[in-house]
């Protein structure tokens, strides 16, 4: 791998979505310079509550490198309150989508600056400079681009419905990708896988967080063009899913949940796979499955800030020292 002789890292680019992707871009913030580190967030959760644009997994991005996540759920800012809801509720209106009352402030500036005519990414750039973070979180598009469930029970709903009001435990039977064929990577996005030494898809659910941003057009081109490694950390320990609906799903969709499902879902696009120390018996039939896929086993649960840069900092050397099972 070329290395920035500058600092002798790598110019890496993380494409996350959701908490488990946030935290991984946390770590590897709290190692790379601000200009060897771009996070290009997934859009798809994003929608219109209450007339504000809210882009959830943004958000989360920005909270978590700015430190001032809630650390409880991953969302939302720490120690935030909820008066807004309250006064909400005495108006009749009772909203599944607790939004705080900090957090009310980033979708405010947000609606704002795109009412103005400007992009999701010049919206980013002012609310993360505003937090204080110097690495550059992007959108993954400037374009609407959502993503839609298809429930057994409830028929299509938009994601944050699944999500949210219904808590992701419809069954779903397909997922559409609302703006596909005409929304495309943003140039900035481009710019920056181009320009990198490896790329990290982090430990997001491959179907929520991680297809909707290889859907948008001259994405995956890019990452396939770009010949650097590209390496995908498994949202799946022994079978489940850290936080939120990524096992269930690809059980519902007749994926394997498993490590060895991980890796036959992202196939051709990644160069390596990091696993948990619970899926090293997989390694025999990984093997098989993808023989050119390095493999690389460590504990992948981050319970603390110290192991978001501890796993970071693994998957670095790994990659820069060329470190494989
Ligand atoms: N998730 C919930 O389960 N309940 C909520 O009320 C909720 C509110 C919320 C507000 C702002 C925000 O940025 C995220 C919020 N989330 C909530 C999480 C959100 O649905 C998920 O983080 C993503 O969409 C999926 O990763």
């Amino acid at each position: 791998m070329a290395l920035d002789t500058e600092n002798q890292f790598p110019r890496v680019v993380a494409f996350a979505g959701g908490v488990g992707g946030a935290k991984v871009a946390h770590g590897l913030a709290q190692i790379l310079p601000p200009d060897h580190l771009t996070v290009i967030v997934n859009v798809g959760d994003d929608f219109v509550h209450h007339g504000l644009r809210i882009s959830p997994d943004l958000d989360t991005v920005m909270y978590t490198l700015g430190g001032i996540a809630n650390p409880q759920t991953g969302w939302g800012i720490q120690g935030d309150t909820l008066q807004n809801f309250e006064m909400l509720e005495r108006y009749g209106v009772a909203p599944w989508f607790r939004l705080g009352d900090r957090d009310l402030a980033t979708h405010l500036i947000r609606t704002q600056v795109l009412a103005s005519g400007q992009t999701l990414t010049e919206a980013t750039q002012k609310l993360s400079s505003g937090l204080g973070i110097q690495h550059t979180i992007l959108p993954a598009t400037d374009d609407p681009f959502t993503t839609i469930i298809n429930t057994k029970e409830h028929g299509t709903l938009d994601f944050q419905e699944y999500f949210v009001k219904f808590r992701w435990q419809p069954t779903v039977v397909g997922i559409s990708y609302k703006g596909e064929g005409e929304a495309r990577a943003t140039e900035s996005a481009l710019t920056a896988i181009a320009a990198a030494d490896l790329l990290v898809i982090c430990p997001s659910n491959p179907l929520l967080s991680v297809e909707p941003i290889l859907r948008l057009g001259g994405m995956r081109e890019a990452i396939q063009k770009c010949n650097v490694p590209c390496i995908a950390i498994s949202p799946l320990i022994a079978g489940q899913a850290v936080k939120g609906p990524a096992a269930k799903l690809f059980a519902e969709l007749n994926l394997d949940a498993s490590v060895v499902g991980i890796a036959r879902y992202y196939d051709e696009l990644i160069d390596g796979l990091v696993m948990d120390i619970a899926d090293q018996n997989a390694v025999a039939e990984l093997r098989n499955v993808a023989p050119a896929l390095s493999l690389y086993v460590t504990q992948t649960l981050m319970e603390t800030i110290e192991d978001r840069a501890r796993l970071a900092g693994e998957i670095l050397r790994w990659q820069m020292e060329g470190i494989s099972l």
